[in-house]
């Protein structure tokens, strides 16, 4: 469906991208970094269609933002220009660029003004499955948020067509409504087991912008294979994911590629990122793609349709893909295949630091110290979480590798830290100087506090 139907601009025209719009498999627009001068963002009060209830919120014109595709090595320029009543600017999650283009306000960039613009420009020489996104106060909950791909010069895996799929608690211009996310049957874990990211009210899980009433759909032959970038955006949900009749072989996680890894359900904290491979094995038919919130209620998803089964009618709405209870992805089985350089024996620097209520470390933002390193360093973080809630742990600017019995743990940027006890252990060089936030991904956390700065100069 084209987003032309369902989105509607809040300013006119004017205000809204300036964007070449190409086409990105589910009809989503695309920025075309060769138009001239880059890709623009602009930032405005826009209204959405929700299943045909229209609802205003604050966008980059449509929700998510316009894809924004770059090669390894390309420079990305982009051009934001804020149409909203606030400062705004963008944060571009798993890119390390140079600090002054972080977009963090109070910590590295201020915010643009309103009616005021501001060019981020940085070499993009990684390649991998990114998201770009509002990083000043909670705009982020609402539609001010995309997708970015930096292919490789040379791509090598196989596959016939690729999908991006953001996933997103919604409650924009629902506020006092009851919660519309149609809960799959099985009933409600137990809380001490439960896995929880946050306890919010979101009456909506979106898949791209849409709610279960109108999935976002991908298409397939007999025979394909697809690849899906599957992205968790949301502000305080974790995600199960699951493609009825599929399995899923994991390739890349927060972009960085590992070992495959074949099976039947993702886990997502907030900011966290798969690239899976999908067999369009079956002859046909019309399947779900399933996203259900670890440890409440909430239910999204897309289809996945077969070509020859135009006429077949899609899943329930509610329709539980048993997948979603299957092998579920787990750290340990993740390889990297491009592992950081870890020296053996004793890195430079250790940190130590419990997650507790919102603090890292027995300190919350702003009245935290920085966490000091110096350039060239090995530094070693290990975050105890001894809270109720798992937080999904991101560091900007930098790649990290999570430690593992292999000893070859993913390399990531967002790294889930299970509650009640969960220890996770992650190793990362100091080579980007500046002053990089490392923070929970669960925006009320990070909003309450929970926050710490890597400072370093450089050498
Ligand atoms: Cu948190």
């Amino acid at each position: 469906m084209p987003a032309t139907r369902r989105q509607f601009l809040g300013l006119g025209a004017a205000a809204g991208l300036s964007l070449v719009a190409g086409c990105s498999g589910d009809g989503r627009p695309a920025a075309a970094p060769s138009s001239p001068g880059g890709p623009r963002l602009t930032a405005v009060p826009m209204r959405m269609d929700l299943a045909g209830r229209e609802i205003p919120t604050w966008g980059y014109g449509t929700v998510p933002g316009p894809e924004i595709r770059l090669r390894a090595g390309d420079v990305l320029r982009v051009r934001l220009d804020n149409g909203l009543p606030e400062g705004t600017t963008v944060h571009w999650h798993g890119l390390a660029p140079p600090n002054g283009m972080d977009g963090v306000p109070g910590v590295t960039q201020a915010p643009v003004a309103p009616g005021a613009g501001f060019t981020y420009e940085f070499e993009t020489p990684v390649a991998g499955s990114f998201m770009y996104h509002a990083h000043v106060g909670m705009q982020l909950d609402r539609g001010l948020y995309g997708p970015l791909v930096v292919e490789p010069r040379t791509e090598e895996l196989a596959y016939d067509h690729e999908y991006t799929l953001m996933l997103d608690d919604w409650r924009d211009g629902l506020e006092g409504h009851a919660d519309h996310g149609s809960s799959p049957p099985g009933g409600d874990p137990d809380p001490v087991d439960a896995v929880s990211f946050g306890g919010r009210a979101y009456p909506l899980l979106l898949v791209n912008g849409r709610p279960p009433d109108d999935p976002p759909v991908l298409r397939a032959r007999p025979g394909d294979r697809l690849r899906l970038r599957v992205m968790n955006v949301a502000a305080d949900t974790g995600f199960r994911f699951a493609v009825a009749g599929h399995r899923l072989t994991v390739t890349h996680t927060d972009g960085m590629p590992v070992e495959p890894v074949t099976v039947d359900a993702l886990r997502l904290g907030m900011g966290e990122r798969y690239d899976v491979l999908v067999e369009a094995a079956h002859p046909g038919g019309v399947w779900q793609v399933g996203v259900q919130a670890e440890g409440r209620g909430g239910w999204g998803r897309a289809v996945l349709r077969y070509t020859g089964s135009e006429t077949s009618s899609a899943p329930a709405v509610a329709e539980r893909p048993a997948e979603l209870d299957g092998r579920l992805v787990t750290y340990p089985d993740l390889v990297s295949r491009e592992p950081l350089a870890v020296p053996t024996g004793t890195p430079d620097r250790e940190y130590d630091l419990e997650l507790s209520g919102t603090q890292i470390g027995g300190q919350s933002h702003p009245d935290a110290d920085p966490l000091p390193v110096v350039e060239g360093e090995w530094v070693r973080v290990t975050m105890r979480n001894t809270s109720a809630k798992w937080h999904p742990m991101h560091l900007h600017g930098h790649h990290f590798q999570v430690r593992t019995p292999s000893g070859r743990g993913p390399v990531k940027d967002t790294v889930a830290v299970p509650s009640r006890g969960g220890v996770v252990s992650f190793d990362f060089l100091a080579g980007n100087p500046g002053d990089w936030l490392f923070h929970c991904h669960n925006h009320h956390h990070m909003e309450d506090g929970m926050v710490r700065v890597v400072r370093y100069g450089p050498a």
